[in-house]
């Protein structure tokens, strides 16, 4: 049996790879998606381009503690929670700048992509069509026979008021399905703020309506995002049912890279809430001497430079072809390159 205080040390040593993981897949969105805005303002992206600024934390704690075999279903914020579940640049950067050779072949724009077939869904919409979804998916695994499967997804604060939420998560909880729904709550939806759409007090209240398991975070503070969500996952895994996580937090950006964000409140930015989750993460690392401050510029520099390259690689990759494309759905290719484990 290990001693105590050795148990402890391990503990903490493991408190810390996960946490340094985690903020170095936060740091990879966060650099790409730097370069996705500038390759839209250069003119290269099709279509709207939608960031995850300050949602980092919140995103990375689902993709981190899912695990190969579960489900995940990610939003348009959820960079840092894809590239943890296992996306990479090349693929990001194949979708959004409509590459053949990505997977979803050129066809689908910017959020649009995963690989079904992995556990790793496309989104449909944001405003909560990924919830049915996801429950239907756990519920076939569960007729098969399969029981340790974990299903995540998000959800906005503004998704929380509509249809889909509702019955997805009145569905989830009726049969008790391991469902970890994290709700971001940015404070506005688009540019509607929380007063104009919902009138309860606190969205954890809604865990006691549907009866699931509900918890309320900051969303700003990595460790205890990991701590919870990681807590959530485990508990939906050992049979706990639907857990409801919601986080407070604040977009950096606008809705999308169209939207300058001119109507928030200057108070939220003031705010615990509207503090950069990644800055704080950086402090953190710092602060417990887990990382020095030349190592993360070097993580940095490194990250521009790989996607810099892939940049240029993807730009030089054919686009699909109308006269050529066989059009066949997704389901019936095989397109399994680049997932990692
Ligand atoms: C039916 C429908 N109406 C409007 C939109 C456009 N739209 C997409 S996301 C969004 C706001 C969602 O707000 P919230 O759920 O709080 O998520 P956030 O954008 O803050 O992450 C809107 C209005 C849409 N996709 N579908
Ligand atoms: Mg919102």
């Amino acid at each position: 049996m290990l001693a105590s205080s050795d148990l402890d040390s391990r503990l903490e040593k493991s408190t810390q790879d996960n946490f340094i993981r985690a903020y170095r897949f936060m740091s990879a969105a966060r650099v790409l998606e730097e370069k996705l805005a500038s390759l839209y303002r250069s003119g290269l992206i099709k279509g709207g381009v939608f960031l995850g600024k300050g949602q980092e934390a919140l995103s990375v704690s689902l993709g981190i503690h899912l695990q190969k075999g579960d489900i995940y279903a990610p939003l348009i914020r959820d960079q840092a929670g894809r590239m943890a579940f296992g996306d990479t640049i090349l693929d990001t950067l194949r979708t959004y700048l409509g590459s053949q050779l990505g997977p979803m072949r050129g066809r689908d724009g910017n959020i649009h992509r995963g690989f079904p077939r992995e556990g790793y869904y496309a989104m449909i919409s944001h405003l909560g069509a990924m919830i049915p979804l996801v429950v239907g998916a756990l519920m076939a695994r569960r007729f098969r026979g399969e029981t340790s499967v974990v299903g995540g997804t998000c959800i906005g604060d503004g998704g929380t008021s509509t249809g889909a939420f509702h019955e997805g998560l009145n569905a989830a909880a009726v049969e008790k399905v391991p469902l970890v729904l994290l709700v971001a709550n940015n404070q506005y939806a688009y540019s509607t703020p929380n007063s104009r759409q919902f009138a309860c007090k606190n969205l954890v209240d809604k865990a006691v309506g549907y009866g699931v398991t509900g918890y309320e975070l900051d969303g700003t503070d990595l460790e205890e995002c990991l701590r919870v969500v990681g807590k959530a996952v485990q508990t939906a895994r050992e049979g706990g049912g639907p857990q409801l996580v919601v986080a407070s937090l604040l977009r950096l950006v606008g809705h999308g890279e169209h939207d300058d964000a001119s109507y928030v409140d200057p108070a939220h930015r003031q705010s615990p809430h509207g503090r950069d989750c990644l800055q704080l993460a950086e402090q953190i690392l710092i602060e417990r001497s887990w990382v020095s401050q030349s190592e993360l510029s070097d993580w940095r520099k490194a990250l521009s430079e790989d996607i810099e390259i892939a940049v240029a690689k993807v730009l030089r990759e054919p686009t699909p072809n109308p006269a050529e494309e066989d059009w066949n759905a997704l389901s019936q290719v095989e397109l399994r390159d680049n997932f990692s484990e």
